[in-house]
């Protein structure tokens, strides 16, 4: 009894450090946190899947917005824990370290906090009900706020096994409680790729129109990669490879070409989505190369004048998948999402090496098809390289100065610089006059941008529209571009509130995320709001509304102190332009007054099909996009 006594402060303090700073356990408390909760506890779930006794999930948003996930596992197990004197399942939902080494060695492939999720997710909700089925019962146990309420019990007989947990996050811990269904769909899509033949299921019981969301892919990752490729135009089937077992290191990669000239590489550990890449991708990569260039040299598609065909010249046009399991992955990087460990570049290289050159000797139809494309590209490259190196000899003296147009601030302290990018030389000039100029810097855009989806590498590098703006980041480019160097700590682009303006904002983005994608992974991309109307009247303070509806409320409120609304004069701004320096500044720059948005990318696959669709050759796929999402546009002044 004694060291139950003690096993159970234990348990209280463990998971009160878990409640005082959930962002160390959960990374933060907003929308993002809120829904990491349900990943941890599914994770659990296909953890089980992996260790071949679960196929199917269940998830359902409840009414009050609590989830209940369910799975047909074998049941977490009931039996007394032999040290601590209290069921397993408990010791699983109350103990911050349980999971991993004690469910027997690396139970834990799958994503999440390495087996201490469900005490997590237990300890940030007001209430959770775990029910387990053994085979020969139901049996039920419940929280409160990590804290049993409920000693484990059984509920009814049942022969069917699995698991099943309710939970409904805590008010006091998360900003807001609401869930999103397309955010958990989106995350399902992707781990029922990652797993192929999990099916996963979604229900939203909040909504009566909502349909139950089935994912369920035999086709796993090669799915997915006809999924990432959907509107883009194939250059070859989708090519599998895999091996399994090889010191304990699982590797499965699918890759499809398309005549599209960005890539688009995925890369996966755990069914952690490796944002930063590391060790696996490096193998991927490295492989990719060495072996197209093999192949070239031996059946003399790559003539022996010919240099060798670099990585990016391989990878144009790509879209791949590479996914890996680890039994103890390290994470690196600044937002931990980097692979770190070594082993993996070398078994990644050498699986590509022996699978990949075998399926391009099967498949010299295919092999003829890329290589072409990847000369195609190294050609432009090299066209490029020349063209690039004229314009650096013609101008030496400029080559590292700052564009022209570009109106720098005096702080040389990227940390509290920031740039705004500004459509249009008249809006340039109001910004740079009301601007404050110790901190902000102002670069004018005029005139037709390019659009970088339709528009092979080589003509991006020296693109007099770009340029300025990438000398001006100062970071590079591309492979070469490097976020430690970046001269302003907020990027903003400021245009109008109209359609011109939301199509050099998609412009710039389009360039941003295929080019400068760290800027965006960074959070250092922000769109300016400049407001849409003005109220005034004599003897009133001025009063600006950034849309439709913050000009109603204004109008309720000043109806409340008995000021009519046809006393008050409107102005709608059609553009930047028709602001004042002063206005400017008070209005859309004044960091102690202004709205800025960030741009975030919360899913890389969402985020390359938007451009792809938004930006790319393909009409139909674009209007289809129009139509579905034009319900949610306002204020478009059309
Ligand atoms: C709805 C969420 O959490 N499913 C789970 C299992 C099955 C086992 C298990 C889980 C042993 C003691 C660590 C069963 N039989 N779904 C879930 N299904 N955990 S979680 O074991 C946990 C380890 O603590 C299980 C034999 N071995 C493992």
């Amino acid at each position: 009894m004694a060291e139950y006594d003690e096993s159970q402060i234990q348990v209280l303090e463990g998971l009160e450090a878990v409640r005082k700073r959930p962002g160390m356990y959960i990374g933060s408390t907003s929308e993002r946190g809120l829904h990491h909760l349900v990943y941890e506890i599914v994770d659990n779930a296909v953890d089980e899947a992996l260790a071949g006794y679960c196929n199917e999930i269940n998830v359902a948003i409840l009414e009050d917005n609590s989830i209940m996930v369910k799975d047909n596992g074998r049941g977490i197990p009931l039996g007394m824990h032999p040290k601590l004197g209290i069921p397993a399942i408990e010791v699983v939902y109350t103990i911050l370290h349980a999971g991993g080494k004690f469910g027997g060695e690396g139970y834990k492939v799958s994503g999440g906090l390495h087996g201490v999720g469900a005490s997590v997710v237990n300890a940030l909700s007001e209430k959770v009900t775990v029910e387990a089925c053994n085979g020969d019962g139901a049996y039920e146990i419940s929280f409160k706020r990590g804290k049993v309420t409920e000693k484990l019990h059984k509920v009814r007989d049942e022969k069917k096994r699995g698991t099943k947990v309710i939970f409904k996050p805590d008010p006091e811990i998360f900003e807001h409680t609401v869930y999103n269904a397309e955010t958990l769909e989106t995350r399902f899509r992707e781990m029922a790729f990652l797993n192929k033949g999990l099916k996963i299921t979604l229900d939203d019981e909040r909504d009566p129109e909502y349909k139950q969301k089935v994912f369920y892919y035999e086709g796993g990752v090669v799915s997915f990669v006809e999924y990432i490729n959907k509107n883009k135009e194939l250059v070859c089937p989708p090519i599998y490879l895999e091996s399994k077992g090889e010191g304990e290191v699982e590797v499965e990669v699918a890759l499809q070409y398309t005549t599209s000239y960005s890539e688009n590489i995925l890369s996966f550990v755990n069914n952690i989505n490796t944002i930063e890449g590391g060790t696996h991708l490096d193998g991927f990569k490295r492989g990719l190369t060495k072996v197209f260039n093999d192949y070239g040299r031996k059946f003399n598609i790559l003539k022996e004048k010919d240099a060798n065909l670099q990585g990016d010249d391989i990878r144009e046009g790509i879209g791949a998948i590479v996914s890996v399991r680890v039994r103890e992955p390290e994470f690196e990087g600044q937002t931990k999402t980097k692979l770190g460990n070594s082993e993996v570049l070398g078994i990644v290289n050498s699986m590509m090496n022996d699978k990949l050159a075998a399926y391009l000797e099967e498949h010299p139809k295919e092999a003829k098809a890329i290589l072409d494309k990847a000369l195609s590209a190294s050609r432009a490259r090299e066209a490029a390289r020349k063209a690039r190196e004229l314009v650096r000899r013609k101008s030496v003296l400029e080559s590292t100065t700052l564009p022209g147009k570009l109106a720098d601030c005096t702080s040389k302290n990227p940390a509290e610089c920031e740039i705004y990018i500004v459509e249009g030389d008249s809006a340039g000039g109001s910004a740079k006059q009301g601007r404050d100029r110790k901190f902000q810097a102002i670069l004018p855009l005029w005139g037709k941008m390019i659009n970088v989806e339709k528009t092979r590498a080589d003509k991006i590098y020296g693109n007099e529209k770009l340029n300025p703006v990438i000398t001006a980041v100062g970071a590079g480019i591309g492979n070469d571009f490097n976020i430690e160097k970046i001269r302003y700590d907020k990027i903003i682009m400021m245009a109008d509130a109209d359609v011109d303006g939301a199509h050099i904002r998609t412009l710039l983005l389009t360039f941003f995320f295929r080019y400068m994608r760290p800027l965006i992974e960074n959070g250092k991309v922000y769109a300016a709001c400049p407001p849409l109307f003005k109220l005034s009247k004599k003897g009133m303070e001025d009063i600006y509304c950034y849309n439709e509806h913050a000009l109603e409320d204004e109008f309720k409120k000043l109806e409340e102190k008995g000021i009519k609304r046809d006393s008050v004069s409107i102005q709608r701004y059609k553009g930047l332009g028709e602001m004042s320096s002063e206005q400017l500044w008070e209005t859309t720059m004044n960091p102690e007054k202004r709205t800025l948005v960030r741009i975030t990318m919360e899913d890389a696959v969402k985020a390359d099909e938007i451009f792809t669709v938004l930006m790319g050759e393909d009409v139909e796929p674009r209007r289809e996009f129009i139509e579905e999402n034009a319900k949610y546009v306002t204020n478009l002044d059309i």
